[in-house]
């Protein structure tokens, strides 16, 4: 043998040299994992550079604990907890198979609800060659067994040890800092378990998850019935009545919620160039069979679109950091619309192009009760069909329909919408109107991104009308929050034609579309002021479903004691008398600052900011001690998460089946033949030769593309990477 292999040989006989050894072994088994076990979505260098190096810091911190122990200790030390390390590498590569996702702290505490059925499915799931991840922790401990390897049993010096776990810390700092810049508000805000994964490593999830399952189970642990009662007497004097010249007047019809990415109220009826920003929606908006609302605002913080989906589906707030779907969306009792409405005839499916474990929606969509789930897996792929998070929106709607049309009518369809989302970017064949000239790049993509989302929209209703559907559907329209955040202001002052904005103009721009169309309902623009905590209300009084009864913070805004006072996430609130931004109050009628208030004044603007706390903290104690566990609604039964499951060959499979049991679809009505054919859309993307194939692409198609994750995860990822440099900027705005 050479004499330096030698030499190199020998340093493993050192204490230094084993643990070198054992951390290079440990790190290059965790990133040949993260390659290709785990779908990270992993874009550009910088990313790739961080997924390379987060297994060490971990690795180097917690093997380095055995340094601090004398003789042959620290060496069985070392061999255990690189067994422990291996061993959650090894849970997670079997649960990312099925699910998706990574194991959270969650579901090894729970066995009921939140554990999925892993047991069942284990024997299922597992390949004999996944042991291989343990070859190089039992290879290690033979050598020493058989002492081909000498251990080492002079003590490691205290200083030596002290140093390496001072460089374990010092590199997981880098790690942060890094990624950190790379997408900001990585661990505040809580998007997706993939991005912890992604950019912190594997070993350090473990740390973060165990961390925010105890701080949950804490609040929940210390929550009880008795906190129900009072959520219960405020319901009691705050609820509505319904207004009975609505309600019920869409009962029976098919409902579509159509979640209009970011778009903002200010864009109805707005001009750019001379031009109609958004024709077809300005025409639903005034149509007289919709029913539009012109002062509904968004209530959404940190959870962005997921805050969005809590109001609108289960009329409870989103939470003042972080996410409530992610961090609550597993585990907690629901009672959301989709598992009312499946309870009472409807079928339930949520549509959406990007991965499923963004915001924990494969998750919180069970405990929601979602029957379906169609996510990026469902659809085909290719490289110029996604932008920024996912599928661009006119192929999206298109290639819903082969699975909407199988659904069991009345049904109701969530289909979450994608390309108008911040930064704003689409491609030059699918741009058809000029930039905003403000000079912000930020803002100036904004009216083409939003026209193509109009354009999807327009294609997506005259495929409905010819298919039938337009008439025996209520079709519901929300923007979910800002597309413009108030980081802006020279240009969005701008954009609405003045000077200046003042934080009044600000509260005003959060204004949101809130749309219902029904054939029969008597439609126009109605003032009422709202939110999205008031949609799920106002749609049941529509459905003819009483919505006492429910925990639902938000009132029904057709009813005559709905109450205006809109709050805000923050603890502002705006009404058709008074707002308070901050410190301020203002005349809702001229916007200007109130500063001698009479007394009088004072006593209202207090009963309203009274009202504001009272709702928001309430409805957090409903989330944070998951109060609804002790409290099931007459004749609604408790959602069974293992009733559940999103993966696309089950999906297709019951889909299959359903058509048998009730012929109600779309496609049973057509006896069988596809209406996919009656869909036109002029996305360039699906005009070229092979676009005819993908039309007629069969089920079993996208069950192939399962495995085509990949992409449009990578597809998510890639947005991060290029709105990396102002998204902090983004996310630290407020309302
Ligand atoms: C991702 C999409 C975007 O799937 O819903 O969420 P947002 O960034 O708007 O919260
Ligand atoms: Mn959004």
């Amino acid at each position: 043998m050479p004499k330096f292999l030698k030499s190199t040989v020998g340093k493993v006989n050192t204490t230094f040299g084993f643990f070198t050894l054992t951390v290079v072994l440990f790190w290059l088994k965790t990133y040949i994992a993260y390659k290709t076990e785990f779908t990270l979505g992993v874009k550009g260098p910088v990313q790739e550079f961080i997924l390379f190096l987060n297994p060490f810091p971990t690795a180097i911190v917690l093997l380095g604990i055995a340094l601090y122990f004398r003789g042959r200790l620290k060496y069985w030390l070392m061999m255990i907890i690189d067994f422990l390390q291996t061993s959650w590498l090894f849970a997670n590569i079997l649960y990312y198979r099925e699910f998706s996702d990574f194991m959270s702290a969650g579901v090894i505490k729970s066995s009921g609800a939140a554990s999925n059925n892993l047991g069942k499915s284990l024997t299922q799931i597992i390949h004999g060659t996944d042991f291989l991840v343990y070859a190089d922790v039992i290879l290690l401990i033979l050598l020493l067994a058989f002492k081909v390897i000498r251990i080492d049993p002079r003590p490691f010096k205290l200083r030596y040890a002290a140093t390496l776990t001072m460089i374990g810390v010092a590199l997981f700092a880098v790690d942060l800092g890094m990624s950190e810049h790379d997408r900001s508000d990585l661990l505040t805000r809580t998007f997706d378990n993939n991005y912890i994964v992604k950019y912190l490593g594997l070993n350090t999830y473990a740390g973060y998850s165990f961390y925010q399952t105890e701080k949950e189970s804490a609040t929940r642990a210390k929550a009880s019935s008795s906190d129900m009662k009072s959520v219960l007497a405020y319901l009691k004097k705050n609820q509505a009545d319904e207004n009975v010249q609505y309600f019920g007047k869409a009962k029976g019809k098919n409902v579509f919620i159509i979640h209009l990415e970011s778009f903002q109220q200010f864009l109805i009826d707005y001009k750019s160039d001379g031009k109609e920003v958004t024709p077809t929606l300005n025409k639903f908006y005034h149509d007289s069979s919709t029913l539009s609302f012109d002062n509904f605002y968004h209530q959404v913080a940190q959870g962005k679109t997921s805050d969005a989906e809590m109001m609108m589906e289960n009329s409870l707030f989103g939470l003042p950091t972080g996410s409530a779907m992610t961090q609550y969306g597993s585990s907690n009792t629901f009672q959301a619309a989709p598992a009312i409405l499946s309870q009472k005839g409807y079928t339930t499916a949520a549509f959406h192009g990007d991965v499923a474990s963004f915001w924990n929606r494969d998750n919180a969509y069970k405990s929601w009760g979602y029957n379906y789930f169609f996510y990026s897996s469902y659809y085909k792929e290719k490289s110029d069909y996604s932008i920024g998070y996912g599928l661009k929106d006119k192929i999206f709607f298109k290639d819903s329909v082969k699975y909407l049309e199988q659904l069991p009518q009345p049904f109701y369809a969530k289909l979450i919408t994608l390309t108008n989302h911040y930064p704003y970017t689409l491609d030059k064949q699918n741009q058809t109107i000029a930039k905003t000239k403000t000079g912000d790049s930020t803002v100036d993509g904004y009216v083409q991104t939003a026209r193509y989302l109009d354009q999807a929209f327009a294609e997506f209703i005259s495929y409905l009308k010819k298919a039938g559907l337009y008439k025996n559907s209520m079709i519901v329209l929300y923007g979910d929050h800002y597309g413009i955040s108030n980081n802006h202001r020279p240009a969005i002052a701008e954009l609405l034609g003045k000077k200046t904005v003042t934080n009044y103009d600000l509260a005003q721009f959060q204004k949101v579309p809130f749309m219902i169309h029904a054939d029969g309902i008597k439609g126009g623009v109605n003032h009422t002021y709202g939110g999205e905590i008031d949609a799920l209300p106002t749609i049941f009084d529509l459905l003819g479903i009483k919505n006492k009864g429910y925990i639902q913070f938000g009132t029904d805004l057709l009813s005559k004691q709905h109450n205006q006072t809109v709050a805000f996430r923050n603890g502002d609130f705006v009404s058709p008398t008074y707002s308070k931004i901050g410190s301020t109050v203002y005349d809702s009628k001229t916007g200007e600052k109130l500063t001698d208030m009479t007394a009088e004044q004072k006593q209202s603007v207090k009963q309203m900011q009274n009202h504001v706390t009272t709702e928001l903290s309430l409805s957090d104690r409903v989330i944070q001690g998951d109060l609804l566990r002790f409290y099931t609604p007459k004749g609604f039964k408790k959602v069974d998460v293992s009733d559940y499951s999103y993966k696309v060959n089950k999906t297709l499979q019951s889909l299959k089946d359903v058509q048998k049991q009730k012929k109600t679809s779309v496609l049973s009505k057509r006896d069988g033949k596809s209406s996919e054919s009656l869909y036109k859309t002029d996305a360039p993307e699906l005009s070229d030769s092979d676009s005819n194939s993908d039309s007629s692409s069969s089920s079993s198609d996208s069950s192939d593309s399962s495995s085509n994750s990949d992409s449009s995860s990578d597809a998510s990822s890639n947005s991060d990477s290029s709105t990396s440099s102002s998204s902090s900027a983004e996310s630290s705005s407020s309302n």
